[in-house]
């Protein structure tokens, strides 16, 4: 395989304005009629070859304008097909191919996952099903057929609006016509057929247009389908409250199946989705799986506009859909449950998944430069840290200012496969902001290093920020240019209270947001009547590395006093990480997780856990110390694993036992009464006693274990079954193996519900995980 670069684009030599498909659905040979409606691209200086993309597929025949082509009028590879004569004038290619779904284990194409007929396109799945023009920058409207044998493939589904079903007299099978009026690129088609059960719903849009909902899942699966449509319901009103996008067809279908190699996938009007994203029961999914399911239903949904109305030039853009189609995802649950925690999940995971992939042998920018295989670039910086700078261009421009820039881009470029650069334009233009230097972010791999610190001066009354960035060399990029960061700060008063905040040119800061844009920078603000105390990088408003010193006692000072929700919580999480690291450097030393330091974090947390103006899940994330990965990722080097986990183990026993009162206090006081609701609020209740709850077992103090098993045998949803048995997996003690066997008695027959049990084994630090594992 070649390296593919983005500088060597160029317009395709041809255009395909209409396709017409026509798929005789068997499971062994599936026969494909293909009319392509094309013409020269007027862009392009199209009078050499047609060549066109196919991958495992079959010709029976071709033709133009309905006259057989001859063997010696094209050539066929193994990843095409070339025609060297081709009218000048628009054309019809007609195309029959065929393909062996069954024995498609690529999952790409045309496949089967459990009997029913499923396609994937994306990336470069369509020439799995036709010859075809298979890049994004080809848009074409669809009009598609799909026939099958009734009785196993009742349901016939493929993008658009259905025109047309009925049965073939005689033959025991039947059809059904789609068509999609929006143009759209290949790797945007799909069709489902099988014998699949249907749980329907309606939405009525902004303008008043009804929207017939369905989701479509295997036979005795229906009652799991209530929170996947009420979270589609949640996302089509959102997208018109908060970006002005409205649906835009008469239907829209998702479909769950057991084998996808993707989470999901935004076909135009057909969604297809890993099951696990769909299905939901209180006793069979989690809080966190419910959360999750109304992010991807967010996230395909979403994509309606950001991807599939305005798609990607080319491939090298993939950071234009998915990363713009993220931040829209994470803004959507940031609404609907505790912004705050939001946020902190979302920096988790972007530290815990992307910054690890910025600084090793596979760092590659937002906007690659250059691919082998695009397959592999459906990665944490594309997705996750394109979300972040999606997230850090509405910070500058102001959310109005964003969504007028997001507005503009919609207006302009409708209809069309565009770059990250026409992005950035509308962005530009909408607010009269020169973002030529942000394209460093969307070009620059690495994640950089913000070193901060504050100077105070008591003479003149003014603290100055210094910044610098460094940007660290990466694979094929040893020197960089200083990035446009977006750096929120706030400076807290000797009561907790925020300063206001006055630059030396009288510029007054009511949002804290300053805009570094060279390698080293000071900020100096005036009156300040004594020694403030920093929060830089509130929101975590960048994607940065940051540095700063600060003592244990500003850090216990911001834990309490941060108005910023974030680094509130970052506080708490650098205080124990403090004393986690200094307990388990070179060998484990328990006295940092047994001393003062230790117990004054409790305290502190206790202080925060009882704080009735925080939101319950945010309490509960308060209450969580960071994970062993957190504290190796944090010592870097000679990782002792063993010390670690010995080091968190004591601090979590100090915390336990130093504030039982409260942990015990706020368990009772949090007993769930009425029946389970996957809501923010209550899944936060919940999230809030098992931190709780986790700390007491932790404890090692009497009765806590027993604690945890009552938890266990008492639990009515999925959550506080699982998350005690996560509790209670790492001791060696009767309670534990009873539970471990009653969850796995109870579910060994519903796979999506075992592979929880498997998670909760793989994740306990015993060495016995495997055998339990081999026994069952
Ligand atoms: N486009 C691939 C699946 C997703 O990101 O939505
Ligand atoms: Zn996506």
């Amino acid at each position: 395989r070649q390296t593919k670069h983005l500088s060597d684009y160029a317009p395709a030599d041809y255009l395909i304005d209409t396709v017409d498909l026509d798929m005789r659905l068997e499971p062994k040979r599936t026969v494909i009629h293909a009319d392509l409606a094309m013409r020269p691209n007027p862009q392009a200086q199209a009078d050499g070859p047609l060549a066109l993309n196919g991958e495992g597929i079959e010709l029976l025949s071709i033709a133009i304008d309905g006259k057989p082509l001859t063997s010696d009028e094209y050539s066929l590879t193994a990843t095409g097909l070339t025609v060297p004569n081709v009218p000048t004038a628009p054309f019809v290619l007609s195309l029959e191919t065929a393909c062996d779904p069954e024995a498609n284990e690529a999952l790409l194409g045309l496949y089967r996952s459990n009997g029913a007929f499923c396609t994937q396109c994306e990336p470069e799945g369509f020439r799995r099903i036709t010859y075809f023009l298979d890049r994004p920058d080809v848009l074409a409207t669809y009009r598609v057929r799909l026939e099958a044998d009734k009785e196993t493939n009742p349901v016939l589904l493929s993008n658009g609006n259905p025109v047309e079903h009925g049965d073939i007299e005689g033959t025991g099978r039947h059809y059904a016509i789609w068509e999609d009026p929006h143009p759209k690129p290949s790797y945007l088609f799909a069709a489902v057929a099988g014998d699949l059960a249907k749980v329907s719903d309606s939405f009525t849009t902004q303008s008043g247009r009804e929207v017939a909902l369905n989701i479509y899942v295997e036979h005795g699966k229906e009652d799991r389908c209530d929170w996947a449509m009420e979270s589609l319901k949640n996302s089509m009103k959102w997208d018109e409250e908060r970006f002005g996008r409205e649906y835009d067809l008469d239907v829209f279908n998702i479909v769950a199946v057991s084998d996808f190699n993707m989470g999901a996938m935004e076909n135009k009007g057909l969604n297809i989705f890993n099951d696990k994203l769909v299905l939901a029961r209180p006793d069979t999914a989690s809080d966190a799986d419910y959360a999750a399911i109304e992010g991807v239903i967010a996230h395909e949904y979403f994509h309606n506009w950001t991807g599939n109305r305005i798609t990607c030039r080319d491939w090298f853009q993939l950071c234009l859909k998915e990363g713009l189609t993220v931040f829209r995802d994470q803004e959507f649950s940031a609404d609907l449950r505790a912004g705050p925690v939001k946020r902190i999940l979302d920096v988790r995971n972007l530290k815990s998944r992307q910054f690890p992939e910025d600084s090793g042998p596979l760092a590659h920018p937002v906007r690659p430069g250059s691919y082998i295989e695009i397959n592999n670039f459906y990665t944490a910086t594309v997705y996750e840290k394109g979300a972040e700078l999606c997230r850090m261009l509405q910070t500058t421009l102001g959310r109005d200012g964003f969504r007028e820039g997001l507005d503009l881009y919609f207006e302009r470029h409708d209809g069309q496969a565009v770059t990250v650069e026409d992005f950035l334009a509308a962005l530009s233009d909408a607010t009269g902001k020169d973002l030529t230097d942000f394209m460093h972010w969307y070009n620059q791999a690495g994640t950089p290093e913000l070193a901060c610190s504050l100077d105070y001066d008591g003479q003149t009354k003014t603290a100055t920020l210094n910044v610098s960035q460094i940007l660290p060399a990466t694979p094929g990029q040893p020197n960089k240019q200083p990035m446009p960061i977006p750096l929120r700060l706030g400076l807290l008063g000797p009561n907790g209270d925020d300063l206001p905040l006055t630059l030396q040119d009288g510029t007054e800061l009511g949002d804290g947001l300053l805009e570094v844009t060279e390698r080293e920078q000071s900020f100096t603000f005036t009156d300040i009547p004594s020694p403030p105390t920093p929060s830089v990088l509130r929101e975590f408003s960048a994607p940065v590395r940051l540095t700063l010193n600060l003592d244990l006692e500003q850090i216990e000072f911001l834990m309490m006093h941060d108005s910023d929700a974030f680094n509130r919580w970052q506080a708490a999480q650098s205080y124990a990480a403090k004393l986690l690291t200094d307990a388990s450097r070179d060998r484990y030393d328990p006295a940092p997780v047994k001393g003062k330091g230790a117990e004054r974090l409790a305290k502190a947390l206790a202080l925060t856990a009882n704080e009735q103006d925080l939101a319950y899940a945010y309490r509960a994330e308060m209450l969580k110390l960071p994970s062993e990965s957190d504290i190796a990722r944090e010592l870097a080097r000679d990782i002792d694993t063993d010390a670690i986990r010995e080091a968190r183990e004591t601090l979590r026993a100090t915390i336990g036992r130093t504030i039982h009162g409260d942990l015990a206090g706020l368990y009772e006081e949090l007993a769930e009464t009425g029946p389970y609701s996957p809501d923010g609020i209550s899944a936060g209740k919940r999230s809030m006693r098992i931190a709780a709850l986790d700390l007491l077992a932790g404890s090692g103090m009497e009765g806590e274990l027993e604690r945890a098993a009552a938890h266990y045998r008492d639990a009515t949803n999925m959550t506080d079954a699982i998350y005690s048995l996560l509790i209670l997996a790492p001791y060696d003690h009767p309670l534990r193996d009873e539970a471990l066997e009653d969850f796995y008695e109870r579910w060994k027959d519903d796979a999506l519900v075992l592979d929880k049990w498997f998670a909760v084994l793989a994740r306990s630090p015993r060495h016995d995980s495997v055998e339990i594992v081999e026994g069952c």
